[in-house]
């Protein structure tokens, strides 16, 4: 039994859709609380007046009932509210009358940074936004979708995330980097609490748990670097430095400290959970680097086009969203169950039988 995540959908297309599968019959999800989550990616210092556009909210096409899922295929969708103003530019099917709107233009000047030139020689395209509309990181808002859905089956479980950004000097670097049409980057960190030992396996590289959250988060737009626990800073201490030691009391097994964040293995230890996402700076500047043409090479300046300063604080939402899919799906090969009573009460017999306690 394991979940699995779909999605579709370009930036300015119709919609984004996510499908889940893989999810236990019975599980209550609350409307309010998704859209909660979306809101949450959609804000933050230095998002684009895209953001006053969007007012994410989720509808659900399949696989819940009266709010309580079947057990069946649940299928999300998000939304583009900016696609009208892209209608013809990016209408699915031929599009109908003159060219109007945004979008009809095609763009020829690629991004250093983006996936637009990448992308225009993969797949011969000459408008480079046929890659950049589904590399763009408007998807993200399907994987917050999917998200809240991971955190609503991990509460159940007693499993509880936060993500937030690294450093408090956020909003200056911003002012100064907008102030100069210039972009920023920065680090965000998610921190679990109450994930029991066991999850994921030294078994395969794919089964282990730090590998699968390093895979989500550097899979996720403008992510460059990820680290579990102390990650890179660990290469510098020794040994007796660099591991949590081991004690037991009476509520079973702690360390006193979780420089391993929570992994040992690529199994969960009992600890935290504590994984970090470097994210660089967007690739839209509002002051152009250089480039050259598609068409004809020529050099010429990038695409400039509405974008974000930064994004880092939606990453944060982004990269919960991401570590809860993962968490929830170990927690599904661990503990499965077709109705939402089987999957708890396989947990419950777990944690009763180690010598383990949440905290
Ligand atoms: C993005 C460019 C901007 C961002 C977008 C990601 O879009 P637009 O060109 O429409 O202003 O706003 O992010 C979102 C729309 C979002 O909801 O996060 C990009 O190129 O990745």
């Amino acid at each position: 039994m394991t979940l699995r995540l779909t999605t579709a959908g370009e930036s300015h297309g119709p919609a984004l859709v996510a499908i889940v599968t893989g999810l236990p019959a019975g599980l209550t999800l609350d409307r309010n609380a998704i859209d909660r989550e979306l809101g949450r990616r959609q804000e933050g210092y230095g998002r684009s007046p895209r953001q006053r556009i969007e007012q994410d909210r989720i509808e659900v096409l399949s696989g819940l009932r009266q709010g309580r899922t079947l057990g069946t295929p649940l299928a999300l969708v998000v939304r583009n509210r900016d696609h009208e103003n892209w209608a013809w530019g990016m209408s699915p099917w031929p599009p109908e009358g003159e060219p109007a709107g945004k979008g009809k233009e095609p763009v020829t000047l690629p991004r250093p940074g983006h996936a637009d030139l990448a992308g225009a020689m993969k797949y011969g395209l000459d408008d480079v936004r046929d890659a950049l509309e589904r590399a763009s990181a408007r998807h993200t808002a399907a994987i917050v979708a999917a998200g809240a859905v991971a955190k609503a089956l991990l509460r159940e479980i007693g499993v509880e995330l936060a993500g937030a950004v690294v450093g408090d000097d956020l909003e200056e670097r911003i002012d100064a980097a907008r102030a100069e049409r210039d972009t920023v980057g920065g680090i965000v960190e998610v921190r679990a609490r109450g994930v029991p030992p066991g999850l994921g396996s030294y078994a395969t590289k794919e089964e282990r748990l730090d590998a699968r959250l390093a895979w989500t988060l550097m899979g996720t737009q403008a992510v460059k670097g990820v680290e579990i626990g102390d990650g890179f800073a660990l290469a510098r201490l020794r040994g007796s430095e660099a591991h949590d030691e081991i004690r037991r009391d009476e509520g079973g097994y702690r360390r006193d400290t979780n420089r391993a964040g929570g992994i040992e293995a690529g199994v969960s230890n009992g600890e935290e959970i504590v994984v970090r996402a470097a994210m660089k700076p967007l690739p839209t500047l509002m002051r152009p680097l250089a480039s050259a043409d598609l068409e004809t090479g020529e050099a010429g300046q990038a695409l400039v086009e509405r974008s974000d300063v930064a994004a880092v604080e939606a990453l944060a939402v982004v990269a919960e969203a991401c570590v809860a899919w993962e968490l929830a799906r170990a927690a599904r090969e661990k503990f499965g169950g077709d109705a939402l009573g089987d999957f708890v009460a396989a947990w419950r017999a777990y944690v009763e039988r180690i010598p383990w306690s949440a905290r």
